[in-house]
């Protein structure tokens, strides 16, 4: 059985369906700490479930006999600025117990994701390679680099066999953005069907690392079904779609969309965005266990105007 902690967010609401398309819905259960994410769920059980409470995780476990973890709660970098103890304790300690939980449980997986925040100002911006110096300088990356580090210890101490990804900024249009400072890209798509302007929070000239949901699905599910033996790093793989600024998705919408207009009004997220790098290598993905990304920016922009539109209502 598999839990899906943190199942009603950007990731979560797509893995979910991937994972009960892949596995069965009777094998799957998605937990969020919002009851509101339950009308997601209507192809699965779903039950309210916070991470922090570490006594209600064990039990589920138990009860429901559950092999693997995909923990996928966290508060992202923008929203993370704004309380960074509260950023810091429910991303560290929400990892800490599942790993916890995996060693005294037995569990098979553990599948946790990591991110491109872990790199910082100082860190080469062009192609980042997997080891590349690390100086994070948001709450969420701080939180993220040191999460890799426990997920390898857990790894090498204990045998705990969890995996991670570094994911870029995640672009879906089945969820609403949820606090990351890439999330101007998620949000550009929603005001464009509505024929509406948009006002994004970076410079045009912001080229950001990026992919599209349904690589971030394929990657992860990719990950955990590789044999172990495939796994060569256990704090986090660096993995990349596509890398774009404001500039370039809003003329890929224009050329759908010819009358849609975009103006730049750079807030607080500048300076995070200025401290990530601009592309990522992802060699290491691709030569242990096959990646490779699907989604261009021109394809992405289709797919998403293509969809949007008549799922809209759901959200
Ligand atoms: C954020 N979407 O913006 C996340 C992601 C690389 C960006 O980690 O915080």
């Amino acid at each position: 059985k598999l839990l899906v902690i943190g199942a009603g967010g950007q990731l979560g609401t797509e893995l979910t369906q991937s994972l009960a398309n892949t596995y069965g819905s009777e094998a799957v259960i998605a937990t969020d700490f919002q009851e509101s994410a339950r009308s997601k769920f209507n192809y699965c059980r779903f039950k309210t479930l916070n991470v922090l409470d570490k006594e209600a995780v064990g039990k589920l476990l138990q009860k429901d006999q559950i092999t693997q973890v995909y923990h996928l709660a966290a508060i992202l970098s923008a929203t993370g600025e704004k309380d960074p103890m509260q950023a810091w304790d429910m991303n560290m300690r929400g990892l800490l117990h599942v790993l916890e939980l995996a060693r005294e449980n037995k569990l098979e997986k553990i599948f946790w994701p990591s991110s491109i925040a872990v790199f910082g100002p100082n860190t080469p911006k062009q192609k980042t390679p997997q080891d590349a110096l690390k100086n994070p300088t948001t709450v969420y990356g701080i939180s993220k680099l040191a999460g890799e580090h426990w997920c390898e210890y857990y790894f090498n101490t204990y045998g705990v066999d969890v995996r991670s990804l570094r994911f870029p900024g995640l672009i879906g249009y089945k969820s609403l953005a949820g606090g990351g400072t890439t999330d101007y890209a998620v949000d550009i798509y929603h005001q464009a069907i509505r024929e509406q302007s948009f006002t994004c929070f970076l410079q045009e000239d912001t080229y950001l690392p990026m992919m599209y949901m349904d690589d971030a699905v394929q990657a992860t599910m990719q990950l955990m079904a590789a044999p172990a033996s495939s796994i060569r790093v256990r704090t986090s793989y660096n993995v990349s779609g596509m890398s774009f600024s404001p500039r370039e998705i809003a003329e890929s919408i224009q050329s759908h969309h010819p009358n849609f207009q975009v103006q730049y009004a750079p807030d607080f997220r500048q300076q995070i965005a200025d401290s990530w790098p601009s592309s990522i290598n992802d060699d290491c993905a691709r030569n242990d266990w096959g990646w490779k990304a699907e989604f261009d920016l021109p394809k992405m922009t289709t797919e998403i105007l293509t969809k949007l539109p008549s799922y809209i209502h759901n959200l």
